[in-house]
């Protein structure tokens, strides 16, 4: 079938010329530690396991790697529960481990990026129990409040509605202090209060630590949450208005409220731009790189915006931006990606880079969610759009999510719901050890046991067997690392349209240097089409990559006005001059 239809080409340049600095033309990897690699045996990842690995990320042709949180901890949330922001969980090592994974680190070529998990910490760390304890120091270290007496009953009650992300009641009732406290994720992780000066001081001081010890910035955690509105005049905190959504009707649910009085407060923008302030203070007294700040933060797309900095103030390098994951999914047509993509390109603030996030420890696998068959589709885009890529480890593999019964189930955001909902809730199907080789338990250990179950598929499905096979979703995406770096990518403009529902086609060039074209076809029916009708490619192209299930392999020559685009099927061609 040939294509008639022809949509005006929408042209987006990037304001940005000729990177410089390591971090602008970044490719981010996101290692979950605890299922990277386990160097001793007891099946839990650890660091000296993601030390054993670097040399891995840079052959596969990263520049960075954002760790989940590597902190002492309980381990109640996997680690975002902090009991000392100071120090390493013993069952992923030792201060040492860590200084020697930072020297590799330099070594090989790796920018280390920790995650900062400002919002809450453990209840075991000692400002917690010093708080309850009312030590004058810590005792507002943390949001704490009578509550309220209810009139008909003459009982205590939480001081507002207000629901915690993994469900019922936001508010704690503590024995010893005889006060509510307020945590917005799991009881075991109260929420840090961000009025007192106190607290903000410290946490810059844990940004200063871990910035003396070499690392090159970091990943914030759950940055909406940062603020809750301050106590009105009668010193009470105000419900939040109902949602009424018929398609969350359990009033323990988050979703039961809208969170006007526990998201995106105004101060957490100054918050963000003071973090910033610091890392680029300690860059200019301390030289060396530039240190990077991403940030995590499901909100508008205009506070998304707003976290870039505010025309006066700088804030992240990288918000990160969650359209593949919050807004397309697997039966978006051609038109919505091709939507979002532009979106984002044109509401970015002068100077800034682009970025796309895919996948996470907290959402369903890439192949999970839009079908094995189109992973190589997926990591085309990402690492073909103008900006910086970021890949949540195993999808460069194609892994897929693992089933894990009720019973199995670790994560609290599963546990505390129940036997038939607790699947779609839980983040464990995406946090299974990563599949390393076909050895006993995928290479991911030595024991025989793992804290998560290794995929059934991991004998026919490891980064060894897909660096030696000829072709492999990591063949294809190591190429794809690779073509990055030429100035089109890192530079060039980005000139994309859907044609029809199912294709979407885009160009990346720099004046002056190869035009590269990018063809994907989401749909389940080939199509053939005349490429020369959108871009002036001469009669013939080479393919630089294209799916596994392609009829196209690297090098092959093709006919620009009879490309084959196969279904579900990414391709990049290069044109012959
Ligand atoms: C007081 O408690 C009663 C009984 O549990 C309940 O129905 C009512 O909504 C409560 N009042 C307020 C203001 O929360
Ligand atoms: C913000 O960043 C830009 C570079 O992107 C720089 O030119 C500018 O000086 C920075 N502004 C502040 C206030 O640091
Ligand atoms: C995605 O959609 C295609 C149809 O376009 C379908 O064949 C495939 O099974 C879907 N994959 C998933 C994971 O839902
Ligand atoms: C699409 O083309 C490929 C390669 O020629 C072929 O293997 C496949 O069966 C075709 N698919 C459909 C749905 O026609
Ligand atoms: C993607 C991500 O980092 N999600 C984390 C956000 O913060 C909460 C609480 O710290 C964690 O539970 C999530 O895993
Ligand atoms: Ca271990
Ligand atoms: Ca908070």
């Amino acid at each position: 079938m040939r294509l008639a239809t022809v949509i005006a080409i929408v042209s987006v340049v990037l304001g940005i010329a000729g990177a410089t600095e390591w971090w602008e033309s970044g490719n981010y990897y996101q290692i979950y530690p605890r299922s990277f690699r386990d160097s001793d045996g007891d099946g839990i990842g650890d660091l000296n396991g993601v030390t054993e690995k670097l040399q891995y990320l840079k052959d596969i042709g990263f520049t960075a790697t954002w760790l989940s949180p590597i902190f002492k901890s309980p381990m109640v949330d996997f680690g975002y529960d902090i009991a000392n922001f100071y120090q390493i969980h013993p069952e992923y090592g030792t201060m040492d481990d860590f200084d020697r994974l930072i020297t590799r680190a330099k070594e090989v070529g790796i920018r280390i990026i920790l995650d900062f998990v400002p919002n809450h910490s453990s209840d075991q760390n000692e400002w917690f129990i010093k708080s309850v304890d009312s030590d004058p120091d810590y005792k507002d270290f943390y949001i704490w409040h009578d509550g309220k007496i209810n009139e008909t009953t003459g009982e205590r009650e939480p001081p507002s509605n207000w629901n915690s992300e993994f469900r019922y009641s936001a508010w704690e009732w503590n024995e010893v202090r005889q006060q509510y406290y307020l945590h917005q994720f799991a009881t075991a992780q109260p929420d840090l209060n961000y009025r007192n000066p106190a607290v903000v001081a410290e946490m810059k001081n844990v940004i200063t630590f871990w910035l003396e010890k070499g690392v090159s910035g970091f990943r914030i955690d759950a940055v909406p949450y940062l603020f809750e509105v301050d106590l009105d005049q009668n010193n009470e905190y105000p419900d939040e208005p109902l949602s009424n959504d018929a398609s969350c009707p359990d009033p323990d649910d988050h979703c039961y409220t809208q969170h006007i009085y526990t998201q995106d407060q105004p101060e957490t923008f100054d918050m963000i731009y003071q973090w910033r302030e610091l890392v680029d203070e300690y860059h200019t007294e301390n030289g060396g790189d530039p240190r990077l700040l991403m940030t995590e933060a499901y909100t508008s797309f205009d506070n998304i915006m707003k976290f870039y900095g505010d025309g006066t103030r700088n804030g992240s390098q990288i918000p990160f931006n969650f359209d593949f994951l919050s807004n397309i999914n697997n039966a978006s047509t051609a038109s919505d990606y091709v939507e979002h993509i532009e979106k984002w390109m044109n509401a970015m603030p002068a100077g800034v880079y682009a970025n796309w996030v895919l996948g996470n420890h907290d959402n369903k696998r890439v192949a999970s969610r839009f079908g094995v068959q189109r992973i190589d589709l997926i990591n085309i885009l990402l690492q073909t759009l103008p900006g910086h890529a970021v890949t949540y480890n195993g999808e460069e593999l194609g892994m897929t999510d693992v089933f894990i019964s009720w019973e199995d189930t670790v994560d609290p955001q599963a546990c505390n719901s129940d036997p038939d909902q607790y699947y779609s809730r839980s983040r464990d199907p995406e946090r299974t050890p990563y599949q390393w080789d076909a050895s006993s338990m995928a290479g991911f250990t030595s024991g025989d046991q793992t804290w998560l179950p290794v995929a059934d598929d991991y004998k026919t499905n490891n980064a060894l067997q897909q660096l030696r096979a000829p072709q492999s979703h990591l063949q294809i995406f190591k190429t794809l690392v690779r073509v990055r770096q030429e100035p089109s990518f890192r530079t060039g403009e980005l000139k994309i349209q859907a044609v029809g529902d199912d294709i979407i086609i885009y160009s990346r060039q720099k004046e002056g240097s190869d035009l590269y074209v990018i063809v994907l076809n989401l749909g389940d029916s080939n199509q053939t089409i005349d490429l020369t009708q959108y871009f002036s490619l001469g009669a013939q192209a080479e393919i630089i990559t294209s799916s596994l299930q392609s009829q196209y392999i690297n090098g092959d020559i093709v006919q620009t006005a009879e490309f084959n685009a196969n279904s579900n099927v990414g391709t990049v061609l290069v044109g012959i001059n």
